[in-house]
């Protein structure tokens, strides 16, 4: 599991988990960078590769702006269920509010990925069930690690195949 692109520390013990960040209201930029300060200040859940930042249309739900998307890895001691308590911990900080489904949103974290782990669990299921078909968490994933696969599938590949993907950009820094 190491590719170049995953320079944060490499070596950093613990399961690895890849978290995708979403946002579509309020100051998204500033929202998602105090995100991954927020997850990984402390030590148990630590910051292992970023993404760069993709601005991307809205994919189901009502009309709604662009998002701005971003996927990280971490290194964490944390089960599955106690980083799932820390994600939404980090939303809530956010003002996130849940109204209507794949509604605008300040802040959402979803769990990718809990190393080998798997679930089938509504409340925790793993490897998320829409990842594999969404390039707004393949291709920014797919950026920070060329190598990764989901599923036994090039996340890059999924990527290149996902309906959504003509509506993705790099977003420009400043
Ligand atoms: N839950 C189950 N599995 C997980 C997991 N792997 N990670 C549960 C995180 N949470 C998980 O999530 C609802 C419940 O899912 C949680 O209580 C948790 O226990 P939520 O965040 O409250 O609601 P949601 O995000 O509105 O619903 P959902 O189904 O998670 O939506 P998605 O699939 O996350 O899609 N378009 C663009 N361009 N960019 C986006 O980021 N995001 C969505 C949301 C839709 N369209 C988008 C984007
Ligand atoms: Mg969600």
């Amino acid at each position: 599991m190491t590719t170049a692109s995953r320079t944060l520390d490499g070596a950093a013990p613990g399961t690895r988990a890849v978290l995708a960040l979403g946002s579509n209201l309020g100051e998204s930029r500033g929202t998602l960078a105090s995100a991954v300060a927020d997850l990984t200040g402390g030590d148990r859940v630590r910051l292992t590769a970023v993404s760069p930042v993709v601005r991307t249309r809205a994919v189901g739900g009502p009309e709604q702006p662009d998002y701005l998307n971003q996927v990280i890895e971490v290194a964490t001691d944390l089960g599955p269920y106690e980083l799932l308590a820390h994600c939404q911990a980090v939303e809530q900080k956010h003002l996130r509010t849940r109204t209507v489904r794949w509604g605008p949103r300040t802040l959402d974290i979803d769990i990718i990925i809990f190393g080998a782990w798997t679930s089938t669990d509504p409340r925790l299921t793993v490897p998320h069930p829409r990842a594999a078909e969404r390039a707004f968490v393949l291709k920014p994933w797919s950026l920070m690690d060329p190598a990764a696969t989901l599923g036994g599938v090039s996340v890059a590949e999924l990527a290149a195949n996902a309906a959504d993907l003509p509506g993705l950009a790099l977003f420009q820094e400043g």
